[in-house]
C-alpha cells in the first residue's frame, strides 16, 4: 500500500491511479464470503414483488423504489439488474446472479467491511494523500454479473457526490477479483479531473417521482478518449471525484466483483444538502482516522 512521491504525482497528472496488490487474497476472499453470505440470507424488498394493476399502484411502486434508493445511505439494501424479476416478483434467474450491488452502508454496518474500510493500510493512504479529516460517505459492492453486468455511463463521481469546493471526493476501488477488459474493467480519460464538472443530480422535493434530477448535462465524450484500466485481484484503483470514467457491459461468463468506497475530505468542506445521499442521525458520516 506503499504509496511513494511518484504514483501519487501520477494520480495528480491522471486523475486515478492503480496500487496493485493493495489486498490480500484472503481480504478479498473474506468479502467476497461475507457478500455470498448477507445475499443467502436476503429478503426482496417489497417494491420488487409489488404486482400493479391500476395507475395508482404502479405510483405507489415507483415511490416505493423511489424511496427504497432515497433512505439507503444508512443501510445495506439491494438494486438489481434489469428483468431479473417476473410480475410477481419472483426471481427469473438465480437471486445471486440477480444483484448489480448492494449499497450504501456496508462500511458502517458490516464487521467484514467495516475492517477493510477503516484497517490502517487506507488510513495510510489517507495520510499520504494528505487527508486531514476523512470522512466516509458510503460504500458499495458492485457484481458486475457474468452476461448481464449492466454498463455504467461515462461520468464524474462528484456529480452525484457534490461538493463545495470541489476536489474533495475520492473513490477507492477494490478489485476482488482479477478484472480485464473481458468483463468489463473501469475505463478512465486521464487528465480529465481537471475542469470541474457540468452535471450534478440532485434530490427532487419530497415525494417527487422521480425522486432526483439531473441539472446540466454531461459532456460528449468518444469511446478512444478512454483507456481501460485492467487491474489483478486485491488491486486497488484510486479515482479523484472528477475524473471522467465508465465501464461497459459485461457481456462474458466471469463476474467481476469489487468493493468500493467515497472518502470526503471534510476539513473546510460543504458537504451539498441537494444530494441524493445525505447523513443521518443514525449515521453521519464516520471518520476514517481514529
Ligand atoms: C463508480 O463507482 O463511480 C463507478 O464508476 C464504478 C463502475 C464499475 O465498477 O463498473
Amino acid at each position: 500500500s506503499c504509496l511513494s512521491p511518484s504514483p501519487l504525482w501520477l494520480f495528480r497528472k491522471d486523475g486515478f491511479l492503480v496500487l496493485e496488490e493493495f489486498c490480500t487474497t484472503e481480504e478479498c476472499d473474506a468479502m467476497r464470503e461475507q457478500i455470498h453470505k448477507i445475499v443467502s440470507e436476503m429478503d426482496v424488498p417489497p417494491h420488487c414483488r409489488t404486482v400493479f394493476c391500476t395507475k395508482e399502484e404502479e405510483q405507489l411502486h415507483e415511490q416505493g423504489s423511489a424511496d427504497y434508493f432515497l433512505t439507503s445511505g444508512d443501510k445495506i439494501r439491494f438494486f438489481f439488474e434489469k428483468g431479473v424479476f417476473d410480475e410477481k416478483g419472483d426471481f427469473l434467474v438465480p437471486k445471486e446472479k440477480s444483484i448489480n450491488k448492494i449499497g450504501h452502508a456496508l462500511h458502517a454496518y458490516d464487521p467484514i467491511f467495516k475492517q477493510i474500510t477503516h484497517s490502517s493500510k487506507v488510513q495510510e493512504l489517507g495520510r499520504k494523500l494528505g487527508l486531514e479529516k476523512p470522512v466516509v460517505v458510503q460504500s458499495m459492492y458492485i457484481f458486475k454479473q457474468p452476461d448481464i453486468g449492466g454498463e455504467v455511463l461515462p461520468h464524474q463521481d462528484a456529480t452525484f457526490l457534490y461538493t463545495e469546493p470541489l476536489g474533495r471526493i475520492l473513490g477507492l476501488w477494490i478489485a476482488l477479483e482479477d478484472t480485464t477488459r473481458e468483463n468489463s474493467c473501469l475505463w478512465f480519460i486521464p487528465g480529465s479531473h481537471t475542469t470541474g464538472i457540468t452535471r450534478r443530480m440532485i434530490r427532487t422535493p419530497p415525494g417527487t417521482i422521480p425522486c432526483t434530477q439531473f441539472i446540466g448535462s454531461e459532456r460528449t465524450y468518444q469511446h478512444n478518449q478512454f483507456i481501460p484500466v485492467p487491474v489483478h485481484k486485491g488491486g486497488l484503483v484510486l479515482i479523484h471525484g472528477e475524473v471522467v470514467h465508465k465501464s461497459e457491459l459485461n457481456s462474458s461468463k466471469r463476474s467481476r466483483h469489487v468493493y468500493t468506497f467515497h472518502l470526503m475530505e471534510a476539513k473546510d468542506t460543504s458537504w451539498s444538502k441537494e444530494n441524493w445521499l445525505q447523513p443521518t442521525p443514525e449515521l453521519p458520516f464516520p471518520p476514517l482516522y481514529p
